[in-house]
């Protein structure tokens, strides 16, 4: 028998030179298998406390020059378990933008979204139209599209920047082009898009054409707020209490073509039922005290932390307060892994849940 594998393991190591000269190979004992029968990832989940992150964004403010086509000054939240980004798909950052800056005019491959966490007085020019944003606010940049942001306020502006940079890598489809001009001339309306398109109910009339890439570029808090609001009317999800996903309004499909965006909310007292889906998820805590249990650790979050769950992971959410409502905003890569037909989800009952941690 041992006799055998040994055989087995040798004809395997004898063809190794000879199949290399001609672009191939056999497996070998010492291959990692080719499947695992589940996702095992090596994301590990992580979690951003606010107050630590306000100091860092300070120092970064006070140390770190945002130069004229340089990098954006940005903390990167980074994952332990991995090389690059915060999950296997993006990288999820907070900008730090000072009264009187630019941040200079360029596009890229990856799809980029903003979430204004704090601040008011910055503008940005996505493809020639001009959006204020404002807390709350979500403001899209889809792929290769030019974008720039100047800060015209008197008070440092702080947001969430999201790119699939590590989906476009992995697929070697990365392209950058920086612009000789800082900002780029607003060639249209300001607000063009969302004068068109930003009820989500309504449209003008006579516009027949669903472009490939969704037209509508910003999601003002106010109305994203409001249907959340009609949302909390209904029964709870099981597993996500009120959850509204942020739409392409022409097609219904997801804003963004392979980052999903959602807007959530866990009623006072709120402890939901166990789940584990294939998709990484990061959330931002807008508002509200509360729990969420990973693969059985529990992670207290507060206003303006941070929370990263690995693909697969079990995880449950809990409301701690009895009388005010969390308010979260949700990032992940579930949009990307329904078009390849990788989406998978299953309950779990609690028990396994803390049996496994
Ligand atoms: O603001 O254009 O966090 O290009 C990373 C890359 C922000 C941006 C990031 C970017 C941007
Ligand atoms: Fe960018």
């Amino acid at each position: 028998m041992s006799e055998a594998v040994m055989t087995d393991t040798a004809q395997r190591q004898a063809l190794v030179d000879e199949l290399n000269e001609y672009n191939c190979r056999v497996a070998q004992p010492t291959d990692g298998p080719l499947f695992t029968r589940d996702p095992q990832s090596a994301m590990q989940p992580a979690h951003w406390k606010a107050r630590d992150l306000e100091r860092l964004l300070e120092k970064i403010g006070a140390n770190l020059k945002l130069e004229a086509g340089g990098q954006r000054r940005t903390l990167r939240l980074a994952n332990r378990g991995l090389p690059f980004g915060t999950t296997p798909t993006f990288w999820a950052s907070i900008q730090y933008i000072l009264p009187g800056e630019i941040a200079t005019a360029h596009r890229h491959a990856a799809s980029a979204l903003r979430f204004i966490m704090k601040g008011r007085g910055a503008d940005t020019i996505v493809d020639g139209e001009r959006y204020e944003m404002n807390e709350g606010d979500l403001v899209l940049t889809p792929a290769w599209t030019w974008h720039d942001h100047e800060h015209k306020g008197d008070k440092p502006m702080i947001w969430l920047d999201v790119l699939d940079i590590s989906l476009v890598r992995s697929m070697h489809a990365t392209f950058f082009e920086g612009s000789a001009e800082p900002r780029q001339p607003v060639s249209s309306i300001p607000d063009h898009s969302y004068r068109r398109y930003g009820s989500g109910i309504m449209k003008p009339l006579n516009d027949r054409t669903v472009p490939d890439v969704n037209p509508l570029l910003v999601y003002s808090a106010e109305r994203s707020q409001e249907a959340l609001r009609a949302a909390a009317g209904l029964p709870p999800d099981p597993f996500d209490d009120t959850a509204l996903e942020y739409l392409n309004p022409l097609t219904g499909g997801s804003a963004m073509p392979t980052i999903g965006t959602v807007l959530q909310s866990l009623r006072p007292g709120m402890h939901t039922k166990a789940h584990r889906h294939t998709g990484s998820v990061v959330y931002y805590v807008m508002r509200g005290t509360g729990a969420t249990i990973v693969d059985g650790t529990t992670f207290e979050w507060g206003a303006g932390d941070f929370l990263a769950i690995p693909p697969w992971a079990v995880h449950e959410h809990i409301n701690r307060s009895s009388d005010t409502e969390a308010m979260l905003f949700q990032v992940n890569d579930i949009p990307a892994l329904r078009k390849l037909g990788l989406y998978r989800e299953e309950a779990v009952e609690p028990d396994a849940q803390r049996a496994a941690g």
